[in-house]
């Protein structure tokens, strides 16, 4: 039996729902899925601020895992807040929806289209796709210019949104998949990739996969190198806890 800890990096406890539901929906029937959010923190993660600020409940989270004794840990916002620092806390494999999503685009087709939710987060997804070297892979990027909280308002518009950009960037890009760039689009990938007839991708079922791959191979985060213990300091403040 493993236990996955999936952590949505923003406080919305409908986003955490959804994205524990998908990753319930995909894992295996030997795994159990603890879908959390930080207690404090932003409502949505979107823009450098933000995810700045949300870095310190996923590493808070992180923690409270690892004491719990999961077996991996899911960053599931699209940013991958605080991937790296997440891994020098972690003993088990983390694994953020971004970096997963694009490893799985990869190895399914040559080119893929993200489509996100603000233009502003663009450059997020930008960074980590010349971060990750999945630069070449990526035909396009698309934003359906709505908050990330609309994807929780119960209109159904920016799903409907999401539909109509998969569509036009299936029609227009020439790419082979597409990376949905918000953990909250989640639920979406299924209808979406029966509906497009294409690998319409979520990271979160992803990483969940990942991890479970990983753990089943034997393999946690490397504590040989950058990804070893953080250095034993005293941490001052509203920081102590996190020793
Ligand atoms: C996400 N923001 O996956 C990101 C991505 C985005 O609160 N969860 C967030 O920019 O849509």
């Amino acid at each position: 039996m493993s236990l996955i800890q999936v952590i949505n990096p923003n406080t919305s406890l409908a986003m955490t729902e959804t994205i524990g539901a998908a990753a319930r929906a995909v894992a295996a029937s030997g795994t159990d899925i603890i879908a959390v959010s930080p207690s404090q923190g932003v409502p949505s993660v979107e823009g450098h601020f933000d995810e700045a600020v949300a870095t310190i409940g996923v590493l808070e989270q992180i923690k409270r895992g690892r004491e719990q004794g999961v077996s991996g840990h899911v960053i599931a916002c699209f940013g991958d807040p605080g991937l790296l620092a997440a891994r020098e806390l972690a003993s088990g494999p983390v694994i953020g929806i971004a970096e997963a999503a694009m490893h799985t685009a990869t190895l399914v087709a040559t080119r893929f289209s993200i489509v996100t939710t603000l233009p502003r987060t663009l450059v997020i997804a930008r960074h980590l796709l010349q971060q990750y070297g999945f630069t070449h892979y990526c035909a396009a990027l698309h934003a359906i210019d709505l908050p990330v909280l609309a994807l929780e308002d119960g209109s159904g518009l920016a799903q409907d949104k999401v539909r109509e950009r998969c569509l036009a960037a299936k029609q227009q890009d020439g790419c082979g998949a597409i990376v949905l760039g918000c953990g909250g689009m989640a639920m979406l990938a299924h209808q979406l990739t029966r509906e497009l007839e294409m690998p319409v991708i979520d990271g979160v079922s992803a990483a969940v996969k990942m991890v479970e791959t990983l753990v089943a191979l034997g393999f946690g985060t490397s504590k040989h190198g950058d990804l070893a213990w953080p250095i034993a300091k005293p941490l001052s403040g509203a920081f102590q806890h996190l020793n």
